[in-house]
């Protein structure tokens, strides 16, 4: 469940970013809804600041899920790869050889929780998830 959006928040010069992580396993369509019903989005990595911090929150906890969705889906075809708010990619964290569209259809980005890396995968696989409320 969303417990809040009163901490763990980063302030950069024009807002503040509140972060949750849900280690619930759920499709990227829920984990969207859920975000959106407590005031936020699925988080949006726009600077290795913002990694940065994420990093460190995933690092600091112990999870049971192997990955965590982040807020960009309908990523191929490629020319399409944005957040899912249509704000390009300022800043991107894959994997080495990914996005690689291995299984057709991984249109949804996870993040893994042991080494941090961006991935394509189905949207209808389940993850836990990082929710974000960025206030200016
Ligand atoms: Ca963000
Ligand atoms: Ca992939």
């Amino acid at each position: 469940m969303i417990s809040g959006w009163t901490e763990p928040c980063i302030t950069d010069d024009t807002s503040r970013h509140c972060y949750e992580i849900v280690d619930t396993r759920i499709t990227w369509v829920n984990a969207s809804e859920l975000c959106k019903r407590g005031g936020g989005h699925l988080v949006t990595i726009e600077s290795v600041e913002e990694q940065t911090f994420i990093t460190d929150l995933v690092m600091k906890k112990k999870f049971n899920v192997p990955a965590l969705w982040i807020g960009s889906d309908k990523l191929h075809p490629e020319e399409q790869r944005a957040w899912a708010n249509g704000e390009k990619f300022s800043y991107v964290n894959w994997a080495k050889g990914e996005p690689n569209n291995l299984l057709i259809d991984e249109d949804c980005v996870e993040m893994r929780t042991d080494n941090i890396t961006w991935h394509d995968v189905r949207c209808a696989h389940l993850n836990g998830y990082i929710c974000e409320n960025s206030r200016t």
